[in-house]
Formats: structure tokens, sequence, C-alpha cells
């Protein structure tokens, strides 16, 4: 594909423009041969410098449920802009954070009812992780200081993220990071194309009682994990999985942090992946959707006993409880993108609304099953993940992650969007699509995955 000039005639950026910028997780020598560029975006389509529509396979990065550019956001942000563009974050406030707070809260399963303002997935798992190391300090526990994650979760890229987080690549240069040791992933061969949660795996929570007996309960600070992994191809829980979890931590007084950037606000057919799932975390990350990848914003939701206890130990009451936050906290054009976001969701039921074509795209991602290379399809809600066997096997040099690139260029070619990470590709569909639109992109990939030998 690197020869191929298909995508670079008209999009004006120079040589010099295109080196100075340093792409974030992208192969910079390969883009800037032959460089994709998207030009604008409206509903569930990009188009690209040639003028071509390309569907959006993937909602931006799992960012842009309700589609682009809808102009209520689009409103909002500009009325912002003009009334209030920017506001200190730290001691001082503005009205929409406390509404936004306050809507976050009422989508939250019970319990889940104070909402602290990031600019990112990645900050604010970092921030959930120091608020759990703080709390059990503030309860008189400083021992407790260790994270549990699990193999193949993404938890974001700072040194906390990478930490907890279990795909390699993402780690492995880095260096040290903080104190965590990692659960057993859940992608089990026998659960090899099951259709929605399978029911085989749930014996896996057991796992944490191993660890917690290596490593104490006095040393375990929380326990993080992706009720739905979402980057490392789309893995759904296993049927009482996450009850178990949850059990665990209660019994040895160790918090459970759910890291919902992918799967809240939508995606898994209801507001958040605990109340599809059934199962309510102390703590849960958010971000991507809540204000529709239109402007960086993300959120810690925490229960009002975390709160509680920051604030009966927050010393003088001039004196500040919880030394942490961001310049663009509750940044407030973030806070107004958010707020028309999360009344678009609602005003069109949006989560109801994947549920509902749910078993249509399950049904038609399954029916790629037989295509050549395929070696598993998971799904949930609009999620779907296809493992593809790694190219050169035969020839005993494996590389698992070069089928897929190859798969998600050509379907750029053909004009959609969908993204490849590691040995798969994963979709997340805009909640707004249409049950054509599933059609004509699971024929194109099918056509797609058969061509790539
Ligand atoms: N936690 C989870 C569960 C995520 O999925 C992050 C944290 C980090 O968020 P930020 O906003 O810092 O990127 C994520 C982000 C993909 C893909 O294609 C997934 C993410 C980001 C980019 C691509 O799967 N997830
Ligand atoms: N580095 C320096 C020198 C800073 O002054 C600040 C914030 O004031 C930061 C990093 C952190 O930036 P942010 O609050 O946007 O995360």
């Amino acid at each position: 594909m690197t020869n191929n000039t298909t995508n670079s005639s008209n999009h004006g950026i120079s040589q010099a423009q295109l080196d100075a910028h340093w792409m974030p997780f992208t192969g910079n020598r390969e883009f800037k041969k032959d460089p994709r560029i998207i030009m604008s975006a409206q509903g569930n389509y990009y188009t690209d410098a040639n003028g071509r529509q390309i569907f959006d396979g993937l909602s931006g990065l799992w960012t842009c449920g309700a589609g682009h550019a809808r102009p209520e956001i689009t409103a909002a942000i500009a009325t912002q802009a003009a009334t209030l563009d920017y506001a200190p974050a730290f001691q001082f406030g503005h009205p929409k954070s406390f509404e936004l707070a306050h809507r976050i809260t009422q989508l939250m399963p019970d319990g889940l009812n104070r909402v602290f303002f990031t600019g990112s997935g990645s900050e604010s798992v970092e921030t959930a992780l120091k608020i759990a190391r703080g709390y059990w300090r503030k309860q008189g526990q400083a021992s407790k200081t260790r994270f549990i994650g699990r193999s193949k979760g993404y938890h974001g890229v700072n040194y906390g993220g990478i930490s907890v987080g279990g795909l390699s690549p993402n780690r492995a240069i880095f260096g040290q990071g903080i104190e965590a040791c990692h659960l057993p992933h859940t992608m089990l061969s026998e659960n090899k194309f099951v259709q929605g949660m399978p029911s085989k795996g749930g014996y896996l929570a057991e796992e944490l009682e191993q660890l917690i007996a290596v490593y104490d309960a006095s040393t375990i600070a929380a326990v993080i994990v992706e009720p739905l992994a979402g980057s490392a191809g789309v893995i759904p829980p296993p049927v009482g999985y996450l009850k178990r979890l949850r059990e665990i931590c209660n019994k040895h007084n160790i918090l459970l942090i759910f890291d919902e950037v992918i799967t809240a606000f939508g995606r898994m057919g209801a507001n958040t992946g605990a109340a599809e799932f059934g199962v309510t975390p102390d703590l849960m990350t958010v971000a991507k959707q809540l204000t529709n990848g239109v402007i960086p914003m993300g959120a810690v939701i925490a229960k009002q006993a975390i709160y509680d206890t920051y604030m009966e130990t927050g010393g003088p009451e001039y004196m500040l409880e919880l030394p942490h936050g961001y310049t663009y906290s509750a940044h407030p054009i973030a806070c107004a993108a958010a707020l028309a976001s999360l009344d678009i969701l609602a005003k069109e039921n949006l989560a109801e609304r994947v549920k509902t074509i749910a078993p249509y795209f399950q049904e038609s991602l399954h029916s790629l099953k037989g295509c050549d290379h395929i070696s598993d399809i998971r799904n949930y809600g609009l999620a779907g993940g296809i493992t593809i066997e790694a190219f050169g096997t035969e020839q005993g040099k494996p590389e698992p992650g070069k089928r897929p690139y190859e798969i998600a260029m050509k379907m750029w070619q053909k004009g959609f969007y969908v993204r490849y990470g590691g040995d798969t590709i994963q979709l997340g569909l805009p909640f707004t699509c249409t049950l054509p639109e599933i059609d004509s992109l699971m024929n194109a990939l099918g056509e797609t995955i058969n061509e790539v030998n």
C-alpha cells in the first residue's frame, strides 16, 4: 500500500509541515509518504482531501456516537466561547460545570454522585488512581497503594495508566511505572465466535483472590478494569465475571474502578457499562462520548463516601481537600459541549437506539465468520472486534499487525474507516447509523478480508 498515492493529491500540506508534526499512535514514516487527510465531517461520514465520502466505522476514536457536526453542539460551543471562554479552574467556578456534574450523576448508577473533571481519558485514569490511594491514606490505611489491572487492559498512556494497563507495546520502552499487577484477560479460546457476553470465563474473577493471597489486601488500593475491554479488540465480560470482582473487592476492602472511557454514554446500549452489566464500581472514569468527541473532556465519578472522606479529613475549611486538578478541568466550552451532547443523547434516545440495532449489527458482524484469516469475532452494543490470523506464521515470522493494517488501508480506499490495533479490526459504529450502512460496511469488510493474503 505504501506506493499508492491516491490519498494525497489535494490536501495542500507541505512536506515541511508534515515533518513538523510528530503524530500520536501513528506510523509517522509510512503516513507521511501518502497521508490520509480528513478535511471535514458531517453525520456518519468524513470527507477526505479528494472529496471522497468515507463512512466513520469507529465514530472517530469511539468518540462521536451522535454523528459529526451536530448543530446543537456547534451552537453551544460558539455561544459559550463568546460568553465565557475560560474561567480559572481552581478556587473559582462557573455555572455550567455544576449543571453538567449534576446531569452526569443522573446518568450514573445509584451511589455514583460526585464528579471530578479532567481533560481526557488518560487524565481521568490518573485522577481515579490518585483518589483511590489518597482515600486509603485518609482512612488510616496508608499501605494500600498497589493497583490490580488486567492483561490486555487499556487505561490511557500516562504512567499510572500504562502501569495498570496490560498491552505490552504501550509499556515496554518506558521503564519503571507504579506498583501494579494484573488479572488474566478473559479472551478464552472456548469463547471464539460467541455473540455478546460469553457464558464461560466468569471463574477468571477468582484469580483476584490469588493476587490478594500473594500481595495481601492491606497493600492493595484498587482493582481497575474496563467493563468491556475496547482497545484490546472488544472483549465483552463473561457472564458473572464483573459481579464476582465486585464481591471479592467488597470482601477485602478494595476499591473497584470501572474505566468506562469507551463504554459510558450509550455504546453498550445503556447509559453506562455498569448499568448494562448490573455492577456498580466505587469510581468510574469517562471521556470521549461525553462531549461527542468535539472538545477534549473527561471525568471521574466517585461514590459519595469517597468524597465525604476527603471532606471530613480536609482540615480547616479554607484548605483544599484534594491537591489535584488540571488547568482545563471543567473548561467552560467543554462543559457547554458536553451538556449539548448529553441533551442529544437523551432527546434522541441514542442508548436505546444502540440496544435496538445491536442485534442486527451482531448478526451482520458474525456473518463474516468463514472469511479468510478470521480466528474470532466478538461484539456487544455497537462495538465489534475481529481477530485476524497473523501474516507470515507459515514462514515462522508472524507479523500479527500486518494483515489488520492492510485491511484497514484497503477499507479506507473503498470509503470506510475502521480501526486496526494489534491483531484485530475494531468497529464502533455511530449510534445514528442505519441498517443499510451496516450492510455496506460488512460487505466491504468481508470482501477486503478475503482480498488480503
Ligand atoms: N481508558 C480507556 C478504557 C480507553 O479506551 C483511555 C482510557 C484513554 O483516553 P484518552 O482520552 O487519554 O485517549 C481510553 C482511550 C482504539 C482507541 O482504537 C482507544 C482509545 C484511544 C484511542 C484509540 O481502540 N481509548
Ligand atoms: N507544566 C507546567 C510548567 C505548568 O505550569 C502546568 C500547569 O500550570 C502544567 C505542566 C500542567 O498543565 P495542565 O494543568 O494543563 O495539566
